[in-house]
């Protein structure tokens, strides 16, 4: 039976990697899959984690499972992290927040909530968004629509095109945004936005669906949760997945976390009593380790000390890296003004190009990005700086 199934192409940013490892070009780069890399070009594990793990080594004394919303000091850290300490939501009982197997499994089980409450339910995700949205939203049988984001002409968004898109959304719908870091492009909502797209919500009804995967990347904890504070803030309900795997380099130990704001505390517990039911048809439990870091690093005050500085370490050498690449690009060729990069934040921007040049990237320069011309800025470093912007320059020429 299973073996009349088709080959399916690879995951299109992982299959990258793969194509990247086998390559025997000395000066080959790798700029597809969205990694934190240092200017040696590797992933280390933080010092916090490293010392976090140490001490769940010496104290962790059994494995028997953690309750189904996963390790409760780490789920009061997501939201806090998220909304803030003191934030009325919290206060009030208003969100309920479970551990998820990263971001993506968060994404997953709030498309199955949002399928369970809503069947007929419509979520509006940007043009573009991030390619594996579309599977992780779709694969509960809910229908997504897009809505006009990023003008590849201006490299920035569009954001009167994106307004009015958002008009058609009612109050069956969600509209998935992106807290910060846009992926694939870089290009955040300003403060003045984010209120507009409240009050749209406000006006029309619908449900914000936030994905915050990069919180500390692009200019802060706090600043990078802005959107979602200020939503939280001024409506009733929303839905918010975070991730660990870039702002703590969990990667691996597939750690995040799915929030629900409701109207009140008892809508809050309903809801978590749903998603509960929806994870134990998915997974029972997520697992432990990644979020028992979490607990351990955001309730020591010197792990938390320690972690603020690395993230900031790393968000620092990307905003670096836009400014060194504008430079070198911009100095090897004048097709493009690559300017806008150094506008933008987080891992990703696009530089533009069309498919036939990325390839010839790939082929003739082992330098290797997506198909769309997203670059992972973190891949960059003095090493290759020059050989990338060379070879950016020659397929321009
Ligand atoms: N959302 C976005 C926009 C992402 O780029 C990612 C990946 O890094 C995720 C969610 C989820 O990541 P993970 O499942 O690795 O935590
Ligand atoms: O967009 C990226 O590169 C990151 C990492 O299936 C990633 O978000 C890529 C593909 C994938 C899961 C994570």
């Amino acid at each position: 039976m299973l073996t009349e199934l088709p080959l399916l192409p690879a995951d299109p940013i992982l299959g990258l990697s793969a194509a990247y490892h086998a390559d025997t070009n000395p000066d080959k780069v790798d700029l597809g899959v969205g990694v934190y890399k240092t200017e040696q070009g590797n992933t280390p594990i933080l010092a916090c984690v490293k010392q976090a793990e140490a001490e769940l080594y010496q104290n962790e004394s059994s494995k028997v499972y953690t309750p189904p919303a996963g390790v409760p000091g780490a789920n009061r850290a997501a939201a806090a992290l998220a909304f803030g300490e003191q934030h009325a939501v919290i206060r009030d009982q208003r969100v309920a927040t479970i551990q998820t197997p990263g971001g993506c499994g968060a994404l997953r089980a709030a498309a199955e909530l949002i399928a369970k409450a809503k069947p007929n339910a419509t979520i509006w995700v940007s043009n573009p968004t991030w390619g594996n949205h579309v599977p992780l939203l779709s694969s509960a049988g809910i229908t997504l629509k897009e809505y006009p984001y990023y003008d590849f002409n201006r490299q920035a968004i569009d954001f009167d095109a994106m307004l009015e898109a958002l008009q058609q959304a009612g109050k069956d719908d969600l509209v998935l945004l992106h807290a910060c870091c846009h992926n694939p492009s870089g290009a955040d909502l300003t403060p003045n936005q984010w209120q507009q797209i409240t009050e749209l919500a406000a006006k029309r009804g619908f449900t914000p669906f936030i994905d915050m995967a990069y919180q500390g990347f692009g200019d802060g904890i706090v600043e990078d949760a802005y959107g979602v504070r200020l939503m939280a803030d001024q409506l009733p309900e929303l839905i918010l997945a975070t991730s660990f795997s870039k702002n703590l380099g969990l990667y691996r130990e597939r750690t995040g976390s799915l929030s629900i704001v409701a109207p009140s505390a008892t809508g809050a517990a309903a809801s978590l009593s749903q998603i509960l039911s929806i994870t134990r048809g998915l997974y029972s439990m997520p697992p432990a380790h990644g979020s028992s870091l979490v607990d351990i690093i955001y309730h020591s005050e010197s792990l938390h000390a320690l972690w603020l500085q690395e993230l900031t370490d790393m968000r620092e050498r990307i905003s670096g890296l836009r400014e060194q690449l504008v430079g070198a690009l911009n100095s090897t060729q004048q097709q493009m003004n690559f300017s806008f990069i150094a506008q933008q934040r987080g891992m990703f921007s696009f530089l533009g190009l069309s498919t036939a040049q990325v390839t010839r990237l790939k082929n003739e320069f082992s330098v290797y990005m997506t198909d769309n011309s997203r670059v992972n800025i973190a891949g960059v470093n003095g090493a290759n700086l020059d050989y990338v912007s060379r070879a950016i320059g020659q397929v321009l020429s």
